[in-house]
């Protein structure tokens, strides 16, 4: 096992990494910019290194400040929380080059998977389920058109260095197919610095369900369950839950085992997510994730399995001692995303939290790491802290997200904890019954006033 590791993050996911190490008894080593200085992961480390100024580029992105960082402290290796550096293979070729682990994948997976065209083609070699569409990139609009009437409009033409919904384009008829893919063609350049772009049938009210999976980089592998994660605003995910109100035990199984199956012929090694469109009782691939998500507190609450913890054993060396059989599920878990923006208009409120008072009690869990008095600044996401309640079904998970979201207080900022008040009282979402649009109509539709 490593005996000091160092966290290239920031905020509520660096602190859920020191939490694990500090677990292990692992040494832990802060990086931050200048802005972060007064951070609670800083305080909360053994050591902690400045790595530059505010902006990310310049710091939490600054590869070889984060090299200097360990070379100085002796860590031994690299967790790259969310975002940032995470899914960068580049990146875990160089810490290679340098004798130090990366706590993720293989760099041959991250860049695999961080090509949609790619990923596409490998989980469907692996037997994983994929949306009907272009086999491979589209470079020639006849051959887009052949392919759009075979498979039938509405089509998507979405661009392969994409995700999170960017450089994504409906043709909704064959009148529509040029426009959407010279747009989605010149979008991707402009974005990504890659025009590749390729074709799927357009799924037009799926859910999003994705699975959690952990291998060890020797072939063995498990799933964790799904997250539905149906609930979002501009492909930012507001609500995630686990299980999803839309599957039984036998779906989960089937859909789990077929992905843990591709994870183990792959010899991923790792936490990682598989993310799935979820429409009429089938599932369709879309990408996979490289990274410890955001959510995944949702999948630790019914599984009671630390992920993080996992994550680093795996990069250590060990293999997983976790089998299928082991993984119970149990009860029903809700995060909520926390944001200083404003409930109704989601503009931005950084600045300093007067007064805060997190919600406490049975099965209620806050990832945060704000406190008292601490100024959000403004160069980074807005993410205030996650608020994940457990309960043994999800009458009882939704009964304490909603005692738990009275109970919370954040003063002095704007949150979206109002909006998520009103949520919780929706019957919509108390009968779990919404697809990927269900938020934008209802926030479209006067949702909060
Ligand atoms: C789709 C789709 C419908 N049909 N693919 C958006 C982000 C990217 N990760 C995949 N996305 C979608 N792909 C097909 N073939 C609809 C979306 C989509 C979406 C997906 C998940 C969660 C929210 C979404 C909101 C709008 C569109």
């Amino acid at each position: 096992m490593f005996d000091k590791i160092l966290i290239a993050n920031r905020g509520e996911i660096a602190l859920r990494i020191l939490r694990a190490a500090k677990e292990l008894g692992i040494q832990t080593v802060a990086v931050h910019s200048t802005a972060d200085k007064d951070a609670m992961h800083v305080k909360l480390a053994d050591e902690s290194v400045c790595i530059g100024p505010p902006a990310a580029r310049d710091s939490y992105l600054n590869i070889p400040a984060l090299l200097a960082a360990c070379e100085i402290t002796g860590a031994e290796a690299i967790h790259p929380g969310y975002g940032f550096l995470s899914e960068n293979a580049r990146f875990a070729e160089i810490l290679a080059e340098h004798n130090i682990a990366f706590i993720g994948p293989k760099a041959e997976h991250i860049r695999i998977m961080g090509d949609k065209i790619e990923a596409k083609r490998t989980a469907k070699r692996l037997g994983i389920p994929c949306v009907p569409g272009s086999e491979g990139g589209v470079t020639d609009d006849d051959e887009a058109m052949k392919i759009a009437k075979e498979i039938g409009f509405p089509v998507l033409v979405k661009a392969a260095s994409g995700g999170g919904g960017r450089g994504m384009k409906v043709a909704r008829t064959a009148d529509d197919l040029s426009v959407a893919l010279s747009t989605a063609r010149t979008e991707a350049k402009a974005a990504f610095g890659d025009d590749a772009v390729y074709l799927e049938k357009y799924l037009e009210k799926p859910r999003h369900i994705e699975i959690q999976v952990l291998g060890d980089g020797r072939g063995n592998a498990i799933h964790l369950g799904e997250r539905d994660c149906s609930l979002q605003r501009r492909h930012q995910k507001v609500l995630e839950e686990s299980p999803s109100p839309a599957l039984n035990a036998q779906q989960r199984e089937e859909i789990g085992e077929i992905v843990a199956n591709a994870m183990r012929e792959l010899k991923y090694s790792g936490a990682g997510t598989v993310e799935f469109l979820y429409e009429d009782g089938k599932f369709y691939f879309i990408e996979m994730n490289t990274r410890i998500q955001v959510e995944h507190p949702v999948t630790e609450m019914i599984t009671g399995i630390d992920l993080v913890v996992e994550q680093i054993k795996i990069a250590a060396g060990s293999p997983l001692t976790i089998t299928q059989k082991d993984v119970n599920f149990s009860g029903h878990a809700i995060e909520c995303r926390v944001n200083a923006e404003h409930p109704a208009t989601f503009r931005p409120s950084p600045g300093k939290i007067a007064y805060y008072h997190p919600p406490g009690g049975l099965g209620v869990r806050v990832d945060s790491a704000v406190y008292q008095g601490y100024t959000i600044p403004s160069n980074y996401d807005s993410l205030v802290g996650k608020l994940i309640v457990h309960g043994r079904n999800r009458t009882e998970a939704l009964m304490r997200l909603r005692r738990s979201l009275d109970e919370f207080i954040v003063d002095g900022i704007d949150t979206t904890i109002p909006l998520f008040r009103t949520l919780v009282r929706n019957t919509d979402v108390q009968n779990g019954d919404y697809d990927i649009h269900w938020l934008e109509k209802f926030l479209a539709t006067g949702g909060l006033d």
